[in-house]
């Protein structure tokens, strides 16, 4: 049995038909597509969509932004669902290059279809081909190599009956996940072939809860047992795994303090008896404190970036030894570890069965108390700092985090407010924080939370956008009107790079090249993408406004001036930022010396 379609039209047909299951709980993987069309797909995948009209499609606005809009999409989905990203040859497809290495760096998946130069290669070169002396093999998509977690040229029609399975079996597998390549020749995509129906029918991946290895399990039940001050770090795997409930319990039980990653938090409610708050460069002090004397950290589902080291120099204890509980082997490992490969949900309701009646002892749970009630006192002055006008932007995450909901999400990527938000957010629920700091995109939000919208219509997104970050890529506004998403975005607008100038100016270099010198008119520019906009001047302009939105039924953006150096500060950490060995400014000798210094507390974990 064969059926006679397009690479395009199969390719279609298949997506159509490809679900998770996890749980017993099974839904269709994609939510359908977004893409730009030009003439290298319109007449081959633009066809085949226009054929599938119950396979959803929407025009975002720039190619990179769609990657973001389905890596978000798939990160609220818990990576059970994801989008599917389609586009020209050229441009359009480099174009996804940086949503891609965002995907594939956040562990999130997303289904990339750039179109191709001709397979047939008579017409050579075509319009946008880069072309190589010294092969005709090669096309800018093979720049989607390094950050793609599988890639494939489909030079045959044929070609996706194998392409296709190793496709789904990347972007389903919770520990080999990203960005997915599969380049799409012009010519090959209108070519038609025998399909075999097989290939076309319903498809179940189940999503497995992997447990770890028996006797390792054991050894981690007795280390745990023998510690003193044991920590865990909650990472993003946490959240994708729906491992919270198990982790809150065992907190609960055994005292064990948990500190959150950025991809983490939400791992607990922020009032939760154990719960530190952030961890690392943009922790808590509570967090951090704990952290430097721990001598255990049990790491789940995190992958050990430098903001949650603090560049190797967070754990001091010199017996420090760390569990690691994480499906990917490659996490695990970190820090040599007692690496225990499994689902984090599975292996938390093990360690809690395991861990019955075990608890940290008294002292060390009423020193983590006493730095939590400081932290949440600390949040609270910050919240109420009454600074200005202009505001501190620490007030304004205060507002926003008052007015909105219980279950609405709050979204950001880069810039200064990552960090305050990470310090500051009082998460209610588990997929309230989404930040996107694996790769701290400027340009995220506004995507990532049409993607989130999309994901979840039932809850309302705040966007969180710095003023450069909305320069850089603002225009999914009109995307998200004209799909009827509406998002509720607060443009931070300090005229420039408060994150950058800070650190350029904690590096001796007096913030060079970080400010803006023209003022731009934000209200002007949403209202103009089609978004309902207000200025606010003061924290009652910004509540009234926040609330205001609630009964609004389209994108709406308020835009806010807070000053630049009302900062909330680090606690207890550092970040390896290298500054320069020699100068002739007497400020960057005085950051090198302190560099210096600060660098001696880097460890190696052996
Ligand atoms: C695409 C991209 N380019 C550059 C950077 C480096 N970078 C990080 S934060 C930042 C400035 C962000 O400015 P803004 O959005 O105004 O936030 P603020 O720093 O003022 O809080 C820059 C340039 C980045 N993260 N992403
Ligand atoms: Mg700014």
């Amino acid at each position: 049995m064969t059926r006679r379609l397009t690479m395009a039209q199969a390719i279609i047909e298949f997506l159509r038909h490809q679900y998770v299951e996890r749980d017993g709980v099974e839904r269709p993987f994609f939510g359908g597509s977004f893409g730009i069309f030009g003439h290298g797909n319109v007449a081959g995948i633009g066809q085949a969509l226009q054929q599938y009209p119950d396979f959803p499609y929407h025009l975002c606005r720039n190619e990179q932004a769609m990657v973001h809009t389905a890596a978000a999409y798939a990160k609220m989905s818990n990576r059970l669902r994801t989008l599917v990203c389609v586009t020209s040859i050229g441009p359009g497809a480099t174009n996804m290059i940086t949503g891609a290495a965002a995907a594939t760096i956040n562990r999130v998946p997303v289904l990339l279809l750039p179109g191709d130069i001709f397979a047939r290669r008579n017409v050579a070169p075509v319009l946008q081909q880069l072309e190589s002396p010294t092969s005709q093999d090669i096309s800018v998509n093979d720049c989607f190599k390094p950050v793609s977690r599988y890639w494939d040229r489909i030079n045959r029609p044929e070609q996706i009956i194998t392409a296709l399975p190793e496709a789904m079996r990347v972007l389903t597998s919770p520990a080999e996940t990203g960005a997915v390549t599969l380049a799409l020749p012009q010519d090959v995509q209108a070519e038609a072939y025998g399909y075999p129906a097989a290939l076309l029918e319903k498809r179940v991946w189940t999503i497995p809860r992997p447990r770890g290895d028996a006797a390792m399990f054991r050894r981690a039940v007795e280390w745990i047992r023998s510690s003193r001050r044991p920590m865990i770090i909650a990472g993003g795997g946490v959240l994708y795994s729906e491992a919270t409930e198990a982790l809150s319990q065992l907190a609960s039980r055994s005292g064990i303090p948990v500190a959150e990653t950025q991809a983490g938090k939400g791992s607990l409610r922020y009032d939760h008896e154990q719960a530190l708050g952030a961890m690392g460069v943009t922790g808590t002090h509570a967090a951090n404190i704990l952290a430097r004397e721990a001598d255990l950290v049990i790491g789940i589902g995190t992958r050990y970036s430098d903001f949650t080291t603090a560049s190797k120099t967070a754990f001091q204890n010199p017996d420090v030894r760390f569990v690691n509980i994480n499906v990917a082997e490659f996490d695990a490992g970190k820090h040599s570890a007692l690496a225990l490969v499994a689902d984090a949900r599975a292996a938390l309701c093990e360690l809690g069965e395991a861990l019955a009646g075990w608890q940290v002892d008294a002292a060390y749970r009423a020193r983590a108390t006493q730095l939590r009630e400081e932290w949440d006192a600390e949040v609270s002055r910050i919240y109420n700092l009454r600074h200005g006008p202009p505001i501190s932007q620490g007030e304004a995450i205060g507002v926003v985090n008052r007015v909105s909901g219980e279950r609405d999400v709050v979204v950001c990527a880069a810039g200064s407010m990552p960090g305050d938000l990470h310090k500051l957010w009082r998460t209610r629920d588990p997929k309230g924080y989404h930040l996107e700091y694996g790769y701290s995109t400027m340009g995220y939000e506004i995507a990532g939370g049409l993607g989130i919208k999309m994901a979840d219509p039932s809850r309302d997104v705040y966007v969180m956008v710095g003023d450069g970050s909305y320069l850089m890529m603002a225009q999914e506004i009109v995307t998200s009107v004209e799909a009827g998403y509406k998002l509720n975005i607060v443009v931070i607008d300090n005229h420039g790079f408060s994150s950058i100038g800070g650190l350029s100016r904690a590096c001796g270099s007096g913030g060079f090249g970080t400010d803006y010198k023209v003022h731009v008119d934000f209200v002007a520019n949403a209202a103009s993408l089609g978004a309902q906009v207000v200025r606010a001047h003061t924290r009652e302009d910004l509540e009234s406004a926040l609330v205001a939105m609630k009964g609004h039924d389209r994108t709406s953006v308020v835009v806010v001036e807070t000053d630049i150096n009302s900062r909330v500060p680090g606690y207890e950490s550092w970040w390896d930022v290298p500054v320069a060995e020699v100068s002739e400014s007497e400020s960057v000798r005085a950051a090198r010396a302190g560099y210096e210094v600060a660098r001696v507390k880097e460890r190696h974990f052996l």
